[in-house]
């Protein structure tokens, strides 16, 4: 297994909590440094069309992409412990808080579209922020008012880790790099505490990883 990733990257973090979670060592991680743009070089645009991390090789392939897509092959392939809940309603609702980060929230501060605001739109540093800290604030928000509601447990669905709570643990870690002030969503910070109470988790974090600075 060839896991292709790169300590800042939330997405692959979001990979990394998963495969702690289940167990799986991937024989080799690649990485590809992000700062240096190497996700748009031959040799990766190969392997992802999309230039994005992360990336997994299970066996002979064929590569697999896009960090909930990934996350998911990796609970069917290994289903314990489930990531998912076991009733339609309850994955449908983890789903959609996932989503929201994964698809709404952070393809829109990724360094693609950072750069281009910053080389073709020719926008600022103070206001490219400020672009980023919108969008976190929003899915924020959106992720405090769903997580008010009576099927939050210790973890985002209930007292069972699913995907909902690894997109929860990036977001926070994202806002962080960001420093978005999150007192305004006690229960997205209640909650990315006791994520990072896991091991899984914790070892996962962005800055754990060989290469990253001792902080933001
Ligand atoms: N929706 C994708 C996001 C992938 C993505 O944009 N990854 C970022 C790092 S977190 C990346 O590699 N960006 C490269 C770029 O924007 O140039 C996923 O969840 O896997």
């Amino acid at each position: 297994m060839k896991f292709y990733s790169f300590w800042r990257s939330l997405a692959a973090y979001r990979v990394r909590i998963a495969l702690n979670l289940k167990g799986v060592t991937p024989d080799e991680v690649i990485d590809v440094n992000l700062m240096k743009g190497q996700q748009r070089e031959a040799a990766y645009r190969a392997v992802n069309p999309m230039m994005a991390l992360p990336a997994l090789l299970d066996g002979d392939g064929p590569i697999l992409f896009e960090s909930l897509a990934i996350i998911e092959y990796l609970d069917e392939t290994h289903p314990k412990p489930p990531l998912l809940p076991g009733d339609a309603r309850g994955r449908a609702r983890v789903r959609g808080l996932a989503q929201i980060v994964a698809c709404d929230s952070h393809p829109l501060i990724v360094p693609r579209v950072r750069e281009y605001l910053e080389h073709e739109l020719k926008i600022d540093e103070p206001t490219r922020m400020a672009w980023c800290r919108h969008w976190h604030v929003q899915a924020l928000a959106a992720l405090e008012t769903h997580l008010k509601s009576k099927e939050t447990g210790r973890f985002c669905h209930g007292d069972q880790v699913t995907i909902a709570d690894i997109c929860l643990a990036s977001q926070a870690a994202g806002a962080k790099f960001f420093s978005v002030d999150t007192a305004p969503f006690p229960n997205v910070v209640r909650i990315a505490g006791a994520c990072q109470e896991i091991d899984a988790f914790a070892r996962a974090h962005p800055l754990k990883q060989p290469g990253a600075p001792a902080s933001v």
